[in-house]
């Protein structure tokens, strides 16, 4: 991956307390107006000791985020352009997830919102 990404990542997981985090995947997920996801663990990591960095572009959608178990409150976090959000530790397997896009414009993506979330698979 282009080594910009990288040091964005690593250097969001140290401000958020996990040094040393080198991811090796980054997945890309692009959203169009309705487009949601449902919530769920990330599991398919090996080494679940690395948290897991998410950068949010493009239209603003409401992220849902809540505890280890399905049933768990969930809380609805407004992430916009630019937001970073990390999680790991007790939290590394906590449900996510991402409510229905809203219709919004974005000057660099226009309807779309653009989720990058960088990961230690191996
Ligand atoms: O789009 C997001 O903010 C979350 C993406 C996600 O949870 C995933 O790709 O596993
Ligand atoms: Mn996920």
């Amino acid at each position: 991956m282009p080594s910009a990404f990288a040091t964005l990542a690593a250097q969001a997981a140290a401000a958020a307390g996990f040094d040393s985090f080198t991811p090796d995947a980054c997945l890309i997920n692009r959203y169009v107006p309705s487009a949601k996801l449902s919530l769920h663990q990330d599991r398919d990591e090996r080494d679940y000791s690395a948290p897991i960095v998410s950068v949010s572009l493009g239209v603003p959608a409401i992220f849902l985020f809540g505890g280890t178990k399905r049933n768990d409150k969930v809380h609805r976090v407004r992430v916009e352009h630019g937001d970073v959000v990390v999680w790991g530790g007790p939290a590394r397997l906590s449900y996510h997830g991402v409510l229905p896009l809203a219709d919004a414009q974005n000057p660099l993506t226009g309807p779309l919102r653009i989720n990058l979330t960088f990961r230690k698979a191996l």
